[in-house]
């Protein structure tokens, strides 16, 4: 049964009991049904029909709920987009996916059709209450596009990762076996609802077993932590950046969360040090596994059995995984590093519009080709061991360094230009910037990163500027891109 009906099921089942809640706002199993289907009149009455796209850019608030659930419900596609996005890359996003209605909490953009909406439940839900509930619509069709995700390349402009009801209803039946999710689960969740992460494993995985979501707009060490003991949770999921603010918070020790039951980490490599200081801090064995934009998650650490350290653990139900030599593609024998390699019902359908890209992302049998490295022990444990592709993770956000490379060399100042990813404490990796600038010319990092800001979402741009009167290249030309990383990080 596809994720939608299930959920539509779930909503008749246990009507009153409280879905979804944020700050004072509260949406019981039945309030989400009737305001999903309310909100899919809305958008009827906005032209919105299947394989329409609807761009939302919102704060992380409960309409945004109504709105993604309400759209993949009438076969449209769903599109979150990071409110901090300045303008010009959100018209990057809306012109690409050629959105029939852009919702957004803010002025409206002229160049686009859209919807401005009260970000408020209660306004909200009196605006669509004048509509009469959608009852039937449902999508059947597994292979249908519901939702639409960004992710930059290592080459040219941000690509849509179309994300099928098939895919949606394969990542959460699985981690729904793997993690053991419960009707009286109760998560705590503090991630943006614009990603992978937030939206499918989190939101979706808590609305498909049933249980109680509790979002916080805004992550704090220390309002996560009130929240978990006094709202009881059990269930908490987060990126290490985040783990690692709880460990670091002056009085996290005082905060006793003995009544948790898992408390899982990803989107970026956890570091051991981190894992091991959880575990005697909170009494807690972070669960770390692997996923990615395009495929959902892949693997991961078992709920029951060794959580090991470093590892990324192994395959979710439906999910095949090996590693391969990424020049042959083929397979390598245990404990050789190679490229991680994946393929199931949940792995996305192809890039928005990009037929050669998402060809070249697929092997000839189908498996999908991550970009990471890593290693298959022989007990079947995945390690991750970097990435072949040139991608930066910054507080579990990707960044791909041709973007920002590509504003720098907007700058007349600018010769050449190559962006890395610097260890660092906080944030995993740090952006850094290696500039060559123009004979003549003058620019400090204080422009540079002022500049990259205007063009770019904040945590794109550089946090720190080398100067250099050269790169590093390879005989054709290529930045050395390891050799910078050994000089300037
Ligand atoms: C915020 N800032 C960042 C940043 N987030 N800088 C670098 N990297 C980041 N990820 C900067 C802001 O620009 C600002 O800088 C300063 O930090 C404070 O901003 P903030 O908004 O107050 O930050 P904060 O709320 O503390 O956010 C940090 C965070 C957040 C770790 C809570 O980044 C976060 O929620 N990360 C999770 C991302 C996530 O969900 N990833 C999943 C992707 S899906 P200044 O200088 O402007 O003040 C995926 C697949 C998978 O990868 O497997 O899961």
């Amino acid at each position: 049964m596809l994720f939608l009906t299930h959920l539509q099921d779930i909503c008749h089942a246990q009507a009153d009991k409280v879905a979804i809640e944020l700050s004072a706002e509260k949406l019981t199993y039945q309030q989400l049904e009737t305001g999903v289907q309310q909100t899919m009149t809305y958008l009827l009455a906005h032209g919105i029909g299947e394989g329409d796209r609807v761009a939302i850019q919102l704060p992380k608030c409960l309409p945004f709920v109504l709105i993604h659930l309400a759209t993949m419900r009438l076969g449209a596609i769903s599109l979150p987009l990071n409110p901090a996005y300045p303008a010009r890359e959100t018209e990057y996003f809306l012109s690409d996916a050629d959105v029939k209605l852009y919702v957004t909490a803010g002025d409206e953009n002229p160049n686009f059709a859209s919807a401005t909406i009260s970000t408020n439940l209660a306004d909200f839900r009196q605006m669509v209450a004048q509509f009469e509930p959608s009852i039937k619509i449902l999508p059947n069709e597994r292979d249908q596009t519901a939702l639409m995700i960004y992710t930059s390349g290592t080459t040219g402009r941000p690509k849509g990762a179309q994300i099928t009801h098939g895919n949606l209803t394969a990542n959460i039946t699985g981690l729904h076996r793997a993690w053991g999710w419960r009707a009286d689960d109760i998560l705590l969740h503090v991630l943006p609802i614009f990603h992978v992460h937030g939206l499918i494993v989190a939101l979706h995985g808590a609305l498909h077993a049933g249980a109680t979501a509790i979002l916080l707009p805004k992550f704090t060490p220390q309002l996560a932590l009130e929240t978990m003991v006094n709202r009881r949770c059990t269930v908490f999921m987060a990126v290490p950046t985040i783990h690692k603010r709880l460990v670091e918070f002056e009085k996290s020790a005082e905060y006793d969360l003995s009544h948790m039951r898992l408390l899982t980490s990803g989107s970026d490599r956890l570091p051991d040090d981190l894992f091991t200081r959880y575990q005697s801090l909170f009494g807690h064995t972070l669960l770390e596994r692997y996923g990615m934009t395009e495929t959902g998650m892949n693997l991961s650490n078992p709920l029951v059995g060794e959580r090991r350290v470093g590892s990324v653990g192994l395959p979710l139900p439906g999910v095949e995984a090996r590693v391969v030599d990424p020049e042959s593609d083929e397979p390598l024998p245990d404990g050789e590093v190679g490229e991680v390699q994946i393929r199931g019902p949940h792995v996305f359908k192809g890039y928005w519009r990009m037929a050669q890209k998402s060809a070249d992302a697929f092997t000839k049998d189908g498996w999908l080709r991550t970009g990471d490295l890593g290693l298959r022990e022989p007990d079947g444990y995945f390690t991750l061991k970097g990435r072949s592709k040139d991608l930066i993770i910054t507080g579990g956000l990707n960044v791909y360094p041709p973007e920002v490379e590509l504003v720098l060399s907007e700058l007349p100042a600018v010769a050449a230009s190559a962006v890395i990813g610097c260890p660092d404490d906080e944030w995993g990796e740090q952006i850094t910037a290696v500039v060559v600038l123009r004979a003549g010319h003058r620019l400090t990092e204080a422009e540079i990163i002022a500049f990259c800001r205007t063009k770019l979402a904040a945590y794109k741009a550089p946090r720190r500027v080398i100067f250099a009167d050269e790169l590093p290249r390879n005989a054709l030309g290529k930045v050395q891109k390891a050799r910078l990383r050994e000089s300037a990080c």
